[in-house]
Order: structure tokens, then C-alpha cells, then sequence
């Protein structure tokens, strides 16, 4: 069975959404974290201590966009992940690792400031300067999307996972207003999809 340490709305959203496109049985490891770096079973799966970790059987994995290709490719072959052959795999495995490399990965200074920073330094340069490098890197999103309807091409692929969460995420921070329409009526798309409907509730408590 899959194990997935992490939940939504952390990075870990990518991996189940994953799952849940792929129909895969899967089991979620709660894990606090607040208390992450003290779970022995956690930071044995990912010393590094950051959402999400996958194990599966033998194999775990780390960040999240490789564990997409990995699942895409090892429980597959599905247009999830295209494959080398393809002409299509190019302008995927760049859209791929740009939503983390390049879209979220810089955003984590967002959100530590935000939730950690002491007050008085809540306000400066650099977190302007995240959400500035943010909306200038989303411009490739829209670029590509005027071009066709998913980013890899006509069909959903993980590379739209990876950025749509990243859109997401940029969202749930507050820039919303000063996303392009084009990207917005993206991820009102993706999040319209059924298995991300139920990803972005698994681990929630129930109504
Ligand atoms: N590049 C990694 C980033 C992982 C990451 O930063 N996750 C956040 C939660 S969304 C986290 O755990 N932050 C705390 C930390 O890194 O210690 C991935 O895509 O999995």
C-alpha cells in the first residue's frame, strides 16, 4: 500500500490529487506538523523533514513533483506522465518541475514570513520581491495556455498538477487580484476536477 506523510492544503495535495487521478489505493500518515521533526517514522521516510514523503514498499521518495512522475510512471502508462517518445514529454517535464522550481519553491519565504516572522519584520523587501518573481514566472503559464488548453497540451497531465497548485497556493496567500484572468480560469478548471474535489478534502475532519 502507498503511504503519503502530509496533507492538504502542504505539497502533499499534489501527491494525493495524483493518486486520486490514477484510481491507486492509497493510505495517508497523519503527521503534526508542528512536531514533524520529532516523528522518528516520518524523518526516517524524509530526513529533511518537509511535506509530503511517500513510502511504497521498499521505495520512499521526497518532493512532491518527483513523486508524481515516479507514480505516473510506475503505475502506468497513463497520459498523466508522457513518456520520453512523446512530443509532448519536452514542454511537460519543463511545466513539471517549473511549478515547484520555479513557482513555489520561492514562495516558502511567503509563508514563513507570514505565520513566523516577529512583527516587526513582516514587511520587507524580500517578500515583495517572492510575490513579484512569482506573478513574472506565472506569465509562462499564460503564454502557454493561450496556445492550448492544458499546459503539456490537450490533455490534463501532472505538469498541471504541479503548477495548479502552485496558482493555488499563490491564491490562498492573497494574490489572487493580481493573477491574470487566463490563469484564473485555469485553475477554477483544475480545481473543478472530481479527484481534486476529493484530494482537497482527504484528512479533513468530516461535516
Ligand atoms: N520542493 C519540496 C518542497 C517541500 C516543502 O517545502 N513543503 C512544505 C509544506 S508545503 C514544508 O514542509 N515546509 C517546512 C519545511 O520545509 O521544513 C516539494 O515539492 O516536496
Amino acid at each position: 500500500m502507498i503511504t503519503v506523510y502530509g496533507r492538504p492544503p502542504t505539497r502533499a495535495l499534489r501527491v494525493i490529487w495524483m493518486l486520486e487521478e490514477m484510481g491507486l489505493p492509497y493510505h495517508l500518515q497523519n503527521v503534526d506538523f508542528a512536531r514533524r521533526t520529532s516523528d522518528a517514522d516520518f524523518m526516517q521516510a524524509n530526513p529533511i523533514g518537509s511535506f509530503p514523503a511517500l513510502r511504497d514498499g521498499d521505495v520512499t521518495m521526497t518532493e512532491s513533483c518527483a513523486i508524481l512522475e515516479y507514480l505516473g510512471n510506475r503505475y502506468g502508462p497513463t497520459k498523466l506522465t508522457p513518456t520520453p517518445h512523446d512530443p509532448s514529454y519536452p514542454v511537460y517535464l519543463s511545466f513539471l518541475h517549473l511549478g515547484e522550481a520555479s513557482l513555489c519553491g520561492p514562495m516558502n519565504v511567503i509563508i514563513a514570513t507570514r505565520f513566523y516572522a516577529p512583527e516587526s519584520q513582516k514587511q520587507h523587501w524580500g517578500l515583495d520581491y517572492a510575490i513579484d518573481n512569482f506573478l513574472r514566472k506565472a506569465v509562462a503559464l499564460k503564454r502557454r495556455l493561450g496556445e492550448s488548453a492544458y499546459l503539456a497540451g490537450p490533455d490534463f497531465t501532472a505538469a498541471d498538477i504541479s503548477c495548479g497548485y502552485a496558482i493555488g497556493f499563490a491564491r490562498s496567500l492573497g494574490v489572487g487580484d493580481r493573477l491574470d484572468p487566463i490563469l484564473v480560469d485555469y485553475l477554477d478548471r483544475l480545481l473543478d476536477r472530481p479527484a481534486y474535489k476529493r484530494a482537497a478534502v482527504v484528512g479533513q475532519p468530516r461535516p
